[in-house]
């Protein structure tokens, strides 16, 4: 049989679900996932291989607002997301916070249905988030605004937390395959090195641990990332990290009273690497400051979020 395939990017304003939905389809975390926006930072495939067919998913960073050079970045890994794709998934949310506005979409969504359309892709809307609408007829107003907006080639209401819906959005998602031979073997999952994923893993505790400000101006730099035994032939992953931050005061924060925090983040961090490794892991964390550290291209390159 003959292969193929598909490139998929996931895009939509920040914290409406895509990480959560890649995770949800892969059946694995590949990307980290946090209630605080912005919490991708660079682009992320994700690929599902079912015998003939592959498909590699891209998150994307939340479209928002540009307010330093970080977010410059991350927004133009949106669009450079939405080159050479066989089609987009434009992710809303279905319990929309504000009042919701049919005749006017939220900005960010308004530019991404726009650079759709310039770009005459072939795209998908996906409601995310139903399990938290008390009633579901409330959808209808959803659909009607953004159909009404964008030629969507179909609109799949679902929950990447309960699954509900995945299925669906699977079998209009394929039908955008094409033969072509596989760009990964069929047992890869995403193109994110090890290390990258630990030192994400490491982030994804402090956005979920730190408030306000603190977790948006933070970058994890992996300095020791080893595999070896220890005495008794038992095998163990070395990580040494630091954790960056913009001021004085939120290093404070950081590292909290007594080093509570930053023991805490530990710790939660080395559960969740020996469980992606199924091997012991050792976690030492630093912090240090670096100030203004996303409007240096020069760090924003070192962190590798370039
Ligand atoms: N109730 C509910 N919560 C969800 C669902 N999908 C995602 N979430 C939650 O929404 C928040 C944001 O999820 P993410 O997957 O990080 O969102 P994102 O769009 O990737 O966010 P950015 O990377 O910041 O753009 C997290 O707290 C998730 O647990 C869902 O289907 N239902
Ligand atoms: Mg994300």
């Amino acid at each position: 049989m003959k292969q193929t395939s598909a490139f998929i990017t996931i895009i939509g304003r920040p914290n409406v679900g895509k990480s959560s939905l890649m995770n949800r389809i892969l059946g694995q975390k590949v990307a980290i996932v946090s209630d605080k926006p912005q919490t991708t930072r660079t682009k992320i495939m994700g690929v599902k291989t079912e015998g003939e067919n592959q498909i590699v998913f891209i998150d994307t960073p939340g479209f928002h607002k540009a307010r330093n050079e970080l977010d410059k970045n991350m927004n133009r890994a949106v669009n450079d997301g939405l080159c050479d794709v066989d089609a987009a998934v434009l992710v809303v949310e279905a319990n929309q916070k504000f009042k919701f506005d049919g005749d006017n979409l939220p900005p960010a969504e308004q530019k991404l249905i726009d650079e759709i359309k310039k770009r005459k892709m072939k795209a998908v809307l996906v409601i995310n988030k139903i399990d938290l609408l008390p009633e579901k007829d409330e959808l209808l107003s959803l659909i009607m605004a953004y159909t009404k907006a964008c030629d969507f080639e179909a609109v799949i209401p679902l929950s990447a937390r309960t699954g509900d819906g995945i299925d669906l959005l699977m079998t209009e998602i394929k039908k955008f395959s094409k033969p072509s031979p596989h760009f990964f073997d069929a047992d890869d999952v995403t193109d994110q090195p090890e290390k990258v994923i630990v030192a994400e893993m490491i982030r994804e505790k402090l956005l979920r641990s730190l408030d306000k400000e603190v977790p948006h101006g933070i970058a994890v730099d992996l300095e020791r990332f080893v595999e070896r035994d220890t005495a008794e032939g038992e095998p163990i992953v070395e990580i040494e990290a630091t954790i960056i931050c913009e001021k004085d005061s939120h290093k404070g924060i950081i590292i909290g009273k007594g080093g509570a925090m930053l023991k805490k983040i530990g710790m939660q961090s080395r559960r969740d690497i020996e469980e992606f490794f199924g091997i012991k892991a050792s976690v030492k964390l630093w912090v240090k400051v670096k100030e203004d550290w996303r409007n240096r291209q020069g760090l924003i390159h070192t962190f590798g979020l370039d």
